[in-house]
């Protein structure tokens, strides 16, 4: 190790080093033209804000306002005129100068009245002095290349904006300040460290065996693989938060299926009467238990039958079933229903125990007392859904199935970042066989940089361009 170290550190630590800087370092895009959008939803309001952007804003905003422009950072109150000079509307002007504003560019907001006609006119007067119409999500993809915030901060803005709770509000805060891409910047420190070990070892063929098997470079792939285990799991709390459950209610006709979505919804959403088909189309509705934020949808009894609206409401019931994240199979106690049968005649391929859970309904009518069972390997639930008994159980067992444990520091993750995770993990499986069974110094590296580039998509280290106008795209327009 020791006679490894100066050629080592003289060579492949300056690249790889580099590559450090890269991901934790900021580097700066020059972009010509000066972009505009109306940043406060279109209505009415006291005030609306339209926001600049780009090496043109201070020129087109004292045209707009044909007066020089307030000082940094104070505000300056303006009239905002016409071509001819004629005044459209009055308010405040903000100017934060690069690089200390929003996208890392030039800045202007103006904070005019909050209509659509005037902020309208007022953005197409801008267009008129030389700014062009922001995209979705512009303003935040200059401020992420600009290197003033990175993937996962500029998408827990979306987030923070989308919110439908007030956990996942803050676990977006907590994913905006920073807890979720520090996380993710060490597992890369580690990852980066172990690359160097390895790469060293390669750079020396006749000791690349020994320093492979000493044990050292295992030790740090362990750490690595541990370590992308736990974010991973802190990560898929946060993304049931953002993203939900989509858990469907079937079983027979008149098992309680509409009866179960209005108690757990807490109001009379879903028509209940004890004609058997009722329910014929799907109904959605969601709802959030313990904090998890969740679809319910409710579907059409399953039962042979010759009308034809039936049918097609059986049908989309399948459909319904076979995308469910966590499905509710209601079967009436009292009926003598083995409740394993229906679900083997409609949708066999879908029975597993991880997607399923049984509810036995009806129990009120019954000497059976409400509790959480096992049948069969699936876990087995009794209620009374009219009589609100079992419920409370019921949905500890739902929450407990989607595997939700939200605690206090729970940041906000997307399928995205999970799925970045878990082709980490695969490279990361790949270099430990490279290095335990086939000893190949090569190959352990190259599973490595693959391992670091998946895991650098997260944060925005190593994201193509495709990816990156994915992710804005879906962002909304003046953010
Ligand atoms: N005693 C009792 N009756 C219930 C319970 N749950 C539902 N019912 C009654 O059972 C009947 C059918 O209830 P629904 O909720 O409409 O049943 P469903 O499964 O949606 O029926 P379809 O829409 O026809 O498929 C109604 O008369 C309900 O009041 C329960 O827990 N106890
Ligand atoms: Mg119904």
């Amino acid at each position: 190790m020791v006679i490894l170290g100066g050629f080592f550190f003289g060579y492949h630590l300056g690249f790889l080093f580099n590559m450090t800087l890269s991901f934790l370092g900021e580097f700066k895009m020059q972009y010509q033209t000066t972009i505009a959008a109306i940043a406060t939803p279109l209505g009415r309001g006291g005030v609306g804000v339209i926001r600049l952007s780009g090496p043109k804003a201070y020129e087109i905003a004292e045209q707009l306002t044909q007066k020089s422009l307030p000082v940094a950072r104070m505000a300056g109150f303006r009239q905002f005129c016409d071509a001819d000079g004629s005044v459209m509307d009055e308010g405040i002007v903000l100017c934060f100068p690069n690089p200390h504003s929003f996208t890392g560019e030039d800045v202007v907001e103006l904070q005019g009245h909050g209509g659509p006609v005037i902020q309208n006119a007022l953005l197409a007067r801008l267009l008129d002095l030389g700014a062009t119409a922001a995209k979705a999500g512009e303003f935040s993809m200059r401020a992420f290349e600009n290197g003033k915030m990175d993937l996962v901060q500029a998408e827990a803005i979306a987030d923070l904006i989308d919110a439908t709770s007030q956990a996942a509000a803050r676990s977006a805060v907590r994913s905006l300040q920073g807890a979720f891409s520090t996380k993710i910047n060490t597992v890369l420190e580690k990852l980066i460290h172990l690359r160097l070990h390895v790469e060293a070892a390669i750079d020396f063929p006749e000791e690349e065996i020994d320093f492979l098997a000493d044990g050292k470079i295992l030790a740090l792939l362990d750490d690595v693989q541990d370590s992308v285990q736990a974010v991973q799991q802190s990560a898929r709390q946060g993304q049931l938060l953002r993203e939900g459950l989509q858990v469907v209610i079937a079983g027979k006709p008149n098992a309680g299926k509409s009866s179960l979505l209005n108690t757990l919804a807490g109001h009379e959403r879903a028509i209940v009467t004890d004609i058997a088909g009722t329910t014929r189309d799907v109904l959605h509705e969601k709802i959030s238990l313990n904090g998890l934020p969740i679809t319910l949808t409710d579907t059409a009894g399953l039962r042979e039958t010759g009308d034809l609206v039936e049918q097609e409401g059986i049908r989309r019931a399948i459909k319904e079933i076979e995308q469910a994240d966590l499905l509710l199979l209601v079967y009436d106690l009292n009926q003598g229903d083995e409740p394993l049968q229906l679900a083997q005649q409609y949708f066999a391929d879908h029975l597993e125990p991880k997607r399923l859970l049984l509810i036995g309904n009806k129990c009120d009518l019954t000497d059976q007392v409400a509790e959480l069972s096992d049948y069969q390997g699936f876990r087995h639930i009794r209620v009374s859904a009219k009589q609100d008994m079992g419920v409370q159980a019921l949905i500890d067992a739902i929450t407990a199935h989607a595997g939700f444990q939200p605690e206090e520091d729970t940041f906000i993750a997307r399928t995205r970042h999970l799925d970045a995770m878990k082709r980490t993990q695969c490279y990361l499986s790949e270099a430990r066989e490279q290095l335990v069974v086939f000893n190949a110094g090569e190959l352990v590296a190259e599973s490595l940089r693959l391992a670091q580039n998946a895991l650098g998509e997260i944060t925005g280290d190593f994201s193509a361009d495709d990816l990156l106008g994915k992710i804005f795209g879906s962002f909304c327009i003046g953010k």
